[in-house]
């Protein structure tokens, strides 16, 4: 009897995009080329794309029937108002703003929530995230379980929040100078671990007592209630669009980068209960990103995230979504790669530390396996480590994060089993490699966000 039974995807293929495969030593003159950063290789010159799932991933034939439906309103499309009920009925929120992705929401919180010299507790850094916080005047202060750090501990909520850390912040700085706790469904830097119902909780609970608000990073939340059914025993039996809907509700606002959860390739938003709140949005999204039924959308794609969010909370789905991760993993294990376990949602995240224990962090070895993946299969994937961590505002030294993280992610319903095997297989063939791989040095290195246009040449 096989251990498992198997899950196949809820749906099947009716178009197909070509795929172009390359030599060795075309991959090597292409990542040459693009000073070792896989951000800069051209799309062209990649086999299989395991960047990001962020706008990557593949519409179903009724979303696109949504686009012909397009509004192109100036004010008042139909779509937005279709949108902003899809929100509230999935979602919980009452309050919506569309912005053209996730940062243009979180620039948007960030500038109304933050005054100089607040503190933002969060369970870990994202990179926009943290640096629209700063940009604000804020610092971010980690408040995740120690657990989320250690690649090899099995805790399966590594999203959870420590409640002592933050208790320790309130205690040092006052609840005053925090203006909100920052949360995010699941938490991408960490591996794409999971936050437990308990833990938010009890986070609940805890900030009422102080009055100060959650906000909710909403980018995976679908994925986040999947694992919460998977870990959670009260929660087997409960459908995932459930999950979601009573997890919203225990926050008061949030941002959504809708490229992720809800399956589409553009697009994101701010919610909130808050009427104060929205109605400071509502007069920023104009400055920033467009007025404030489309903010920075066209009317198709409000209509394609509302039939995208029905079709992201689906059981069916998730069950593919999160089985096709967890089958990626699992053959890399069997490999004996060295991986964050357990397996996240959107991604696998090697542990490059494990992976080329010989290099020093300072020789950014994630950025320099991601490379090495490149040029061994045409597989793109990212790094997540001290490229990604930035430099501190205040001491200008490198952030050493303590993960150092190659993510590979996996777009929602685009790649099949098959690309699994040839991914699985082609990074086991670099570890056979890895006593020869040497590390990086920059050679331009930008001032915000510089892992996007960052460029390197290897150290002989
Ligand atoms: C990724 C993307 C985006 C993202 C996210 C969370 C948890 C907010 C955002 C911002 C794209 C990306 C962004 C920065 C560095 C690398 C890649 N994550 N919160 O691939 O949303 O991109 O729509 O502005 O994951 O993980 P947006």
């Amino acid at each position: 009897m096989p251990k498992q039974k198997s899950w196949a995807e809820p749906w099947k293929i009716k178009m197909v995009e070509h795929l172009r495969m390359t030599t060795k030593d075309e991959r090597i003159e292409a990542i040459k080329e693009a000073g070792y950063n896989t951000f800069l290789l051209k799309s062209k010159d990649v086999y299989i794309d395991l960047l990001t799932d962020s706008g990557t991933n593949a519409m179903s034939d009724r979303q696109w029937a949504g686009i012909m439906l397009g509004d192109e309103a100036y004010a008042g499309s139909r779509n937005f108002y279709h949108l902003e009920k899809t929100i509230t009925d999935y979602y919980s929120y009452k309050y919506l703003i569309p912005t053209h992705q996730g940062r243009g929401a979180e620039h948007i919180f960030s500038q109304i929530m933050i005054k100089e010299g607040d503190y933002v507790p969060g369970n870990m850094y994202f990179t926009t995230t943290r640096l629209h916080q700063e940009l604000a005047g804020a610092i971010f202060v980690d408040i995740i379980i120690d657990e989320a750090h250690d690649t090899e501990s099995h805790h399966p909520f590594k999203g959870n929040v420590d409640l002592k850390k933050l208790q320790k912040l309130i205690d040092k700085v006052g609840a005053k100078r925090i203006p909100y706790v920052s949360m995010a469904t699941t938490v991408n830097m960490a591996g794409g671990q999971p936050i437990s119902m308990a833990n938010l909780k009890e986070l609940r609970e805890f900030t009422k007592k102080y009055n100060i608000p959650i906000a909710h990073d909403m980018t995976r939340v679908a994925e986040n209630a999947w694992l919460i059914r998977q870990r959670e025993k009260e929660y087997e039996n409960v459908p995932i669009k459930d999950i979601v809907y009573e997890i919203c509700s225990l926050t008061d606002h949030a941002t959504m980068s809708a490229k992720k959860d809800p399956i589409v390739n553009i697009g994101g938003f701010l919610a909130t209960n808050d009427e104060d709140v929205y109605q400071q949005a509502q007069n920023m999204v104009v400055i920033y990103e467009g007025l404030h039924t489309y903010g920075g959308m066209a009317g198709r794609d409000m209509e394609a995230l509302a039939i995208g969010i029905v079709e992201s909370v689906s059981d069916d789905h998730m069950r593919a979504r999160v089985g096709q991760t967890q089958y990626l993993g699992q053959n890399l294990l069997d490999f004996g790669v060295p991986i964050i376990v357990p397996i996240g949602s959107h991604g696998v995240f090697l542990d490059a530390k494990k992976f080329l224990p010989h290099l020093e962090q300072n020789v950014f070895p994630a950025q320099t396996l991601a490379a090495e993946i490149y040029i061994e299969s045409g597989v793109r994937t990212m790094e997540r480590g001290i490229v990604s961590a930035g430099r501190s505002k205040e001491t200008g030294e490198h952030y050493y994060p303590k993960l150092e993280l190659v993510r590979i992610t996996l777009p929602r319903r685009v790649y099949t089993q098959s690309h699994m095997d040839v991914t699985a297989e082609s990074i086991a063939a670099v570890y056979e490699r890895r006593n020869s791989i040497k590390g990086l040095r920059f050679t331009y290195e930008p001032e915000y966000l510089r892992f996007f246009q960052a460029r390197f040449e290897p150290i002989e």
